[in-house]
């Protein structure tokens, strides 16, 4: 096996042995399979479109499969060998429906007419033929193509949250075929390249507009809300990963059922949806981040639902609480079908729930673009007036490494006449920190989840506006942490916005050659992080010098 698509990566640039994430080569290689076959069925996805053909069954399968190949989703590898089968299939039903509409399916690429071998061994050594690893030859080329790649399946994840809700796109679906088939491309060129991934992150902003325009279309627009870290007594189940719509129905079939319904990680922003939050037994946030799980999942009285991202291997202490549903899966775990929950529910009233009450914090949640520009004024005003002198996005993933440690002690060291916006679990460095507020202002105001950096954009787009500067020129540092994919492709949105001067951390992308890292430096002045105390002296002497 070769990956290097996280943060997580082994020492060398690449898990060759198993994943950090716990990754076997089977299902590394399957996977690899998977993308091959996805490539193959692009190719007559971009020939259908040119002739009026397109499929939305294919559209959904290329999403929902790109996904399920994202950082600790899905590690079984018989889900990956029906993928596998399944895309063979459709991709042979397109080729028959682009040539009856007199569309050219003469491609004689291997992609294009692979059949899958009929064991799972037979198809990992099939998939280990397609697996790729940087090339030495054509370094760059080979560091955007899997840029390119990893923002792929980001953008599979935001498209995945949106179309489980009914709202699609086509031109985000038509740019994921054609970038998968350009992989098979060998003539593109770097300036190609270039332009690919940066197209990357165009669509990746169509996407997450549409995701966020089916989360507020369903759900409301978030609002400040105070969420509780303690517990209630009773019967429990908590909810993690980031689908909204797996937690409707969750807070829906247990209604009167006596079940407190409780977030972990990335769900606690979706206490600020007041269609979620109408719910009285939605009550409050359990835990931390996804790389607390093995402590957090075996103290939890009650069952788990991992509805996305990021799930690492169930100990035995709680293998039989935990169920996986959509693209997620583990080997030997239960997995929730049809959005039928019966089975979670059942396990949350076996199990014994909390005795009494857990007394705990609060935090607070809920300020989404919305509630943000709704106290815009206020914001302005206070910028003007010299109570506000700067704002950090200190934005994205958590993860094991020690390093990570930065953004708790950056958040700490921000000066008092400064605002932290915040999303994604990176937060849970600093969530319950009480950094008190400015005129009425919190200082630590919580956006979201990674899939609402849409809301966070939006934001720096309204105080441009406001201020008539460019975003670039707004007294606002973005301080980012990645770990998986969807950190890929919000980046290389960012780059299309023309964001620069980001902070990126804990450590650098290795699939990023010495070249592309160059281009990137030299063009967006992205930085790696040094030390907080080095690094918010250099912003705010940046900023007061520009001043
Ligand atoms: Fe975190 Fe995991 Fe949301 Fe990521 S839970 S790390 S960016 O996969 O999804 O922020
Ligand atoms: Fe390694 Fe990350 Fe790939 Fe897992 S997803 S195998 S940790 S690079």
């Amino acid at each position: 096996m070769f990956c290097n698509q996280c943060e997580q990566v082994a020492k060398g640039g690449g898990c060759i042995k198993i994943g950090t994430c716990g990754k076997k080569p089977e299902v590394a290689e399957l996977q690899d399979l998977l993308i091959y076959s996805l490539k193959g069925l692009s190719l007559f996805a971009v020939e259908g479109r040119k002739n009026g053909i397109s499929d939305p069954e294919v559209d959904k399968f290329t999403v929902d499969a790109l996904f399920s190949t994202l950082t600790n989703v899905n590690f079984d590898p018989d889900y990956f060998v029906n993928l596998v089968t399944k895309s063979v299939e459709l991709r042979e039903r397109l080729k028959a429906k682009v040539s009856l509409n007199g569309g050219n399916v003469d491609s004689r690429d291997h992609a294009a007419e692979f059949i899958p071998a009929q064991s799972i061994e037979e198809m990992t050594k099939q998939g280990k033929a397609t697996t790729i690893t940087p090339n030495e030859v054509n370094a760059d080329v080979s560091s955007l193509e899997q840029t390119t790649l990893y923002g792929l399946k980001g953008i599979a994840a935001y498209a995945y949250h949106a179309q489980t809700l009914g709202q699609t796109e086509d031109t985000v679906y038509a740019y994921i075929h054609e970038a998968l088939s350009s992989m098979l491309n060998k003539d593109l060129t770097l300036e190609d390249w270039v332009k690919i991934a940066l197209k990357c992150g165009e669509i990746n902003l169509k996407a997450m507009e549409i995701l966020d325009a089916a989360n507020t279309g369903k759900y409301g627009h978030p609002v400040p809300t105070e969420v509780p870290l303690g517990a209630k007594k009773g019967n429990a189940i908590l909810v993690s990963g980031h689908d909204l719509y797996d937690l409707e129905d969750i807070l829906k079939q247990t209604e009167g059922k006596g079940i407190n319904v409780y977030t972990h990680g990335e769900m606690l922003p979706t206490h600020g949806y007041p269609e979620l939050k109408k719910y009285a037994h939605f009550y409050g946030h359990y835990g931390t981040a996804w790389q607390n799980q093995h402590k957090e999942f075996a103290q939890f009285p009650g069952s788990i639902v991992m509805t996305t991202n990021c799930l690492q291997k169930p100990h035995d202490s709680y293998k039989d609480n935990i169920f996986t549903c959509g693209v997620v899966g583990w080997p030997g775990i239960n997995h929730i079908q049809d959005h039928d929950f019966a089975p979670a529910i059942n396990r949350a009233l076996e199990l014994p729930g909390f005795s009494e009450d857990v007394p705990g914090k609060t935090v607070m949640t809920g300020f989404a673009r919305n509630a943000v520009m709704g106290v815009a004024d206020k914001v302005i005003d206070a910028v003007k007036g010299g109570d506000i002198r700067h704002f950090f996005l200190v934005a994205g993933c958590d993860g094991a490494k020690p390093g990570r440690n930065y953004y708790t002690e950056f958040v700490e060291k921000v000066p008092e006449d400064c605002i932290v916006l915040t999303l994604a679990c990176g937060k849970f460095r600093f969530f319950d920190k009480d950094l008190g507020n400015i005129g009425g202002i919190p200082r630590l105001l919580d956006i979201g989840q990674c899939n609402d950096a849409y809301s966070a954009i939006q934001i720096a787009l309204a105080l441009s506006k406001a201020f008539g500067v460019g975003v670039n020129e707004l007294p606002l540092s973005m301080v980012l942490s990645w770990y998986e994919q969807k950190a890929v492709s919000i980046l290389l949105t960012l780059l299309y916005l023309g964001v620069k001067d980001i902070r990126l951390g804990p450590t650098l992308p290795s699939f990023l050659s010495p070249n592309v890292l160059d281009f990137l430096v030299k063009n967006y002045e992205i930085k790696p992080i040094t030390t907080p105390d080095e690094d918010l002296a250099a912003i705010l002497k940046e900023n007061a010098v520009e001043a």
